[in-house]
């Protein structure tokens, strides 16, 4: 047996029968829009063992988390940093909570304080110790050991300041089996969509690839053992099916960094999981999305699993030229991405996308390209344009790329990079002038995000309920408004670009843009909500209890 191996026999089960002090709570406080998994693993795990779990939300107002903790008496509260850029409102919190008197252990979790554990003991030194990669185990022995009143620093997995200096124990290695794991708890309430309940899941964690952007293939391959581990099939499916009889899911979103798909081994376990949806019933009373590679596309394993509830599929296209996909490491080309989505459109699968208009080694002409792929990908409004610049995350080796040539910039909370070319950072700074990029294309209530929850609604509406009048004439309203919101935002980005080539004056002005974003979002929420009130009636006739059951695949 392997040293990972060893580190990793912590059975669930095994050390739910140990002796342990759990007189006081272990709080855990997180982001939990759409639901933090993580934070869900965390406390099912300690539960399981015996301790009892407070919860809190991050966005909840820091008098009711402050007030949560002064009258919980936890023994350690968990923060779970899962996006670098919270890293200071995290900070914010701490020291608000010390400054209350709440004195007790306090560590934090995820990416960044994982892959960089001396800048989070730094840039917070009220933390007692930062948990590395997959926190279920070492947490767990944090409580045991603390309940116990022993001393915690020779505990495996985590790291901590001793004067100057930073401790790391040797690491935990990844949880070998998942299986193992009890269900992840949800204490929050659903998302909802047309009155259809959405929870999170996965069904593996991991991934095998290695784009020069992510974190994720960091924190996986930092941590000793498996990369990607993938659950039983049957696992899965059992814990959509509880969660659908006891709570009435009928949406799962598979949080999976990859779905698994991809080769041999893990196409046959995708087609294993078909089979056991369609064996449970699942298949036709519930609905799933997941996220993949484009290189996983195949058609005929989509059509399968499209006839299994997959609705949705987000693809981290990233990139539409040879160059881009190559200093991203994206390991596929640009055909390639393009054969992805011609098969979900040919087998008639919604999908959304990552795309980054911008990356470090973007030029005039990789940005034209990039704006050409995304007409041939969504000029037909089957989807909302969305697009951003690449970041450079802690831990990915694109930012130690950056680090290394002179070029990165920024902090911890905005960073940042010198682009190679200055017509190209000119570019980029008269497009976020002229474009609204929260209004328009990222924040939740931005024109592309709402066009893509439409859409969603209508991927819905096609699984979950039965045929309605007048939906394929909606479906049409829908892509027309979507083609013309991308098509304005194209015209913005190649008239920008003309004038980076060759001078002019700007065509596009911050108010115009502003007032035909508007224009649309009236469009669409006319259009939407007549169509929802049109058949009000029907759709709550659906959503009655014992009809969520009966809900027919259209
Ligand atoms: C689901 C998800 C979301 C959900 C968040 C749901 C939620 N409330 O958690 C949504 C859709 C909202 C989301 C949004 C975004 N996301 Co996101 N998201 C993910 C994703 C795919 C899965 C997270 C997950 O559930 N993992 C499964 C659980 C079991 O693992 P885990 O979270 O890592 O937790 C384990 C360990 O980290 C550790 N741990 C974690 N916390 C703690 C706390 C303690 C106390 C301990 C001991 C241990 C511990 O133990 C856990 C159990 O093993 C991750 C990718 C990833 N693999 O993490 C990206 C990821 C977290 N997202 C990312 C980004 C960039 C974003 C967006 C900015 C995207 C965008 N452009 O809009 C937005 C930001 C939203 C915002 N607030 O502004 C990045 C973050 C990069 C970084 N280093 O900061 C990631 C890593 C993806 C990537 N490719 O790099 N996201
Ligand atoms: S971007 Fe996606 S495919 Fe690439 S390493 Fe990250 S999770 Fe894997």
């Amino acid at each position: 047996m392997s040293e990972a191996d060893l580190l990793n026999v912590l059975p669930c089960d095994s050390v739910a029968t140990k002796r342990r002090n759990s007189a006081r709570p272990v709080m855990l406080v997180g982001f939990q829009h759409q639901g933090n998994l993580g934070l869900g693993y965390l406390a099912s795990t300690l539960r399981q063992a015996g301790y009892s779990v407070m919860t809190c939300d991050f966005e909840a107002s820091r008098a009711e988390i402050v007030r949560t903790a002064l009258e919980g008496g936890p023994m350690i509260i968990g923060f779970s940093l899962i996006f670098q850029f919270y890293v200071k409102q995290f900070r914010s919190l701490i020291r608000e909570l010390r400054d209350a008197g709440v004195d007790c252990h306090f560590t934090m979790g995820g990416h960044f304080p994982s892959l960089s554990y001396r800048e989070t003991l730094e840039l917070i030194p009220e933390l007692n110790s930062v948990v590395r990669f997959e926190g279920e185990m070492t947490l767990l022995e944090l409580a045991d050991v603390i309940g116990a009143g022993h001393d915690w620093r020779g505990i495996h997995g985590i790291a901590y300041c001793e004067g100057d200096e930073v401790v790391t124990t040797p690491m935990r290695a990844l949880v070998d089996d998942l299986d193992r794991l009890p269900y992840p708890e949800r204490n929050f309430e659903p998302e909802a969509a047309l009155g259809r309940k959405a929870l999170p899941i996965v069904a593996s964690r991991g991934c095998a690839r290695t784009c020069s952007f992510c974190s994720i293939q960091t924190f996986y391959r930092t941590a000793p053992g498996k990369i990607v581990r993938t659950r039983k099939p049957a696992k899965v499916v059992d814990e959509m099916r509880m969660l659908h009889e006891e709570r009435g899911i009928t949406i799962f979103l598979f949080q999976d960094d990859d779905f698994p798909l991809f080769g041999p081994v893990w196409r046959r376990w995708a087609y294993e999981f078909v089979d056991e949806m369609h064996a449970s019933g699942l298949s036709r009373r519930v609905i799933w999305k997941m996220n993949c590679r484009a290189d996983a596309v195949e058609p005929e394993i989509f059509a399968a699993m499209r006839e299994a509830g997959l609705y949705l599929v987000y693809m981290g296209l990233e990139s539409g030229n040879e160059e881009g996909l190559k200093v991203l490491h994206k390991q596929i080309t640009v055909v390639q991405n393009l054969r992805a989505v011609e098969i979900l459109k040919s087998i008639g699968l919604l999908f959304e996308f990552g795309f980054m208009l911008f990356d470090p080694s973007s030029s005039l002409e990789s940005v034209r390209t990039n704006l050409n792929f995304l007409r041939a990908v969504v000029g037909d409004g089957c989807a909302a344009a969305v697009f951003c610049r690449m970041l450079p995350y802690d831990g990915t080796p694109i930012k130690d790329e950056l680090q290394r040539t002179g070029r990165l910039r920024g902090d911890v909370v905005h960073p940042d990079y010198d682009f190679l070319y200055p017509e190209v950072t000119e570019l980029y700074h008269s497009l976020s002038n002229t474009v609204d990029v929260w209004g328009w294309v990222h924040g939740y209530q931005g024109l592309s995000p709402r066009l893509n929850w439409a859409w969603n609604e209508v991927a819905i509406l096609a699984r979950l309920f039965p045929a309605l009048a007048g939906f394929a004439e909606y479906r049409e309203v829908l892509a027309a408004i979507t083609r013309e919101s991308n098509e304005v935002l194209f015209d913005v980005i190649e008239k920008l670009l003309v004038l980076a080539e060759s001078g002019g004056q700007p065509t596009w002005t911050n108010e115009l843009l502003n007032a035909r974003q508007e224009r649309f979002l009236e469009r669409l929420l006319q259009a939407r909500n007549g169509f929802v009130e049109r058949h009000r009636q029907t759709l709550l006739k659906a959503l009655h209890p014992e009809r969520i059951m009966d809900a027919a695949v259209a």
